[in-house]
């Protein structure tokens, strides 16, 4: 790694010994005592810094603090955290190039992308500074004569956050700075892939803590450990709420482990997310938007578009200008002006490609496009694949399955109804959309009866998700939604009041008691 990288925001003035270190909580920190790891770049395979590896207890000292701290923080008017958020976006702003170069370099995503992942985060905090003065409960009339009752919402405690490679800053923004905004503390296990991402993250939430010396510190701690280390989090009862994105598989795990001691759980899994573009649709635009859905970030977005379903009469031209469009991605170094794929997070992740791809073949799939690692012109010890498309039938059961990688399944449909039973008749639903003038279409698809994903949209791609809106999906995805409209109260708990102010103690249900 690079010296200068370590610049970047301080970090190099943490190093010691040769490691950063593992435990961050406000402005303490802990290098760990265990065994030495480190992350790689994905872009070539080059070492990142070393890390020792933490002690449980260490951990459970971490939530401890975090729920002392809770205590002082919750009564900070909501107002004035939100005042602490707005510091930090104006940090953000001000070292938007040098986290976007954090983003590329550990997730391997293009450097435009990265730079609208910092965006991503910048915007949160605006939204959740508007909503530091907008956390506003009901008043409900009374059943009783001169009673009230009214519904109020109070911080939680901590909040346990776990986030994955491909959104290593803005998946955690969502959470944290709501829950912040919220009134809680919060402990964050990001993906060990892109340990740099969250100690900048946690750097510059406590630059912006120290210009309101006033407010607690120790608000916010980081854990840069194996899941092994971290499962503490997820048994410790003083942490209310565990917010986690990841795989399928992963989050039944964590489900396993939260909910035997019946804490609050908040899913952001797999997505197996399909595009129908129908007869009418708008093909230069559907094409557009299939490429971006496809392979931006490498399809390692949770909404990166697997499934594409194109009705017969326009089949072969959306074949044919997919293909032309693919031939012309440029393929490469992330860091590159014109390259829009990046590599692969990690060997695992093409090995997994690459017998996805053996599977959907041996399934009677034909493979139409790319699947092939490049080697040229591509930066060494990185893993670069040329996007996959493959038709198939959608009876094949690899189609049920979300592979990590940019692998697109394309289906040739005939009928409405029968396309939306076929879009439905997957395990995942986060992720939807649909191409389409037909008005009936569009709004049939937005039904009750039509995609039963999370998110579901009228010509526009799967992905790329504005924060004003709810985020999560439905069925194996997890149920959750976090980031705009009302996710926030996934971060706080309801108080329902009822106020008497009548000269009498009369009971609900019109029940006698005397
Ligand atoms: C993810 O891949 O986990 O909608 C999050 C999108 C982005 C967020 C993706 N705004 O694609």
């Amino acid at each position: 790694m690079k010296r200068n990288i370590l610049n970047l925001l301080g970090l190099k003035d943490l190093i010691k010994d040769n490691h950063l270190p593992s435990l961050y909580l406000g402005n303490s920190v802990v290098y760990g005592s265990g065994l030495s790891f480190r992350s790689f770049s994905p872009i070539d395979g080059s070492k990142g810094i070393e890390f020792k590896s933490l002690e449980k207890r260490e951990i459970t000292h971490t939530i401890d603090v975090l729920k002392k701290e809770f205590i002082t923080w919750q009564e900070v008017p909501a107002p004035k955290r939100g005042e602490l958020i707005r510091h930090l976006s104006n940090i953000l702003r001000e070292n938007k190039h040098s986290l976007a170069y954090l983003v590329t370099l550990e997730s391997g995503k293009i450097f435009e992308e990265a730079l609208g992942e910092v965006q991503e985060f910048i915007d949160v905090c605006d939204f959740a500074l508007g909503l530091s003065r907008q956390l506003y409960g009901l008043s409900i009339v009374s059943e009783r004569y001169r009673h009230k009752m009214i519904e109020q919402w109070h911080p939680l405690g901590v909040v346990g956050i776990i986030t994955a490679f491909n959104f290593p800053m803005a998946v955690w923004a969502w959470n944290a700075v709501l829950a912040l905004v919220c009134g809680n503390t919060i402990i964050w296990k990001p993906s060990s892939q892109t340990p740099l991402c969250a100690i900048a993250c946690h750097i510059l939430l406590q630059k912006a803590l120290a210009l309101m010396p006033e407010l607690p510190q120790n608000i916010s701690s980081v854990i840069i450990s194996n899941r092994k280390i971290s499962e503490v989090i997820l048994r410790n009862k003083d942490v209310r709420l565990i917010s986690a994105t990841g795989s399928v598989k992963m989050g039944k795990e964590i489900a396993s482990k939260v909910s035997v001691r019946l804490a609050r759980l908040l899913l952001e899994l797999g997505g197996n997310n399909a595009m129908i573009v129908t007869p009418s649709a708008d093909i230069e635009l559907s094409i557009r938007a299939i490429l971006f859905s496809a392979v931006g970030t490498a399809g390692q977005r949770c909404t990166t578009l697997r499934r594409l379903f194109v009705h017969k009469s326009v089949f072969e031209e959306v074949k044919r200008k997919l293909l032309l469009s693919y031939n012309s991605i440029k393929i490469g170094n992330p860091f590159s002006k014109d390259v829009l794929v990046g590599p692969l997070i990690n060997k695992g992740s093409y090995e997994n490609m690459q017998n996805s791809i053996e599977k959907a073949i041996s399934q009677g799939g034909k493979l139409i496009y790319g699947g092939n690692r490049i080697r040229k012109n591509v930066p060494r010890g990185g893993f670069y694949v040329k996007p996959a498309i493959i038709k198939i039938n959608h009876n094949a059961k690899i189609v049920q399955e979300e592979t990590f990688s940019p692998i697109l399944y394309l289906v040739e449909y005939e009928d409405f109804d029968e396309v939306l039973k076929m879009h439905n008749s997957v395990p995942q639903g986060l992720s939807s959309a649909i191409f389409t003038q037909n008005v009936k279409e569009s709004e049939l698809f937005m039904s009750s009866i039509g995609s039963d994903c999370g998110i579901a949209n009228i010509n526009i791609g799967t992905s790329g998700a504005e924060i004003g809106g709810a985020f999560g999906g439905e069925k194996d995805t997890g149920g959750g939604r976090e980031s705009g409209s009302d996710s926030w109260k996934n971060y706080m708990r309801r108080v329902t009041n009822t106020i008497n102010y009548s000269d009498d103690i009369p009971l609900s249900q019109g029940i006698k008691f005397e």
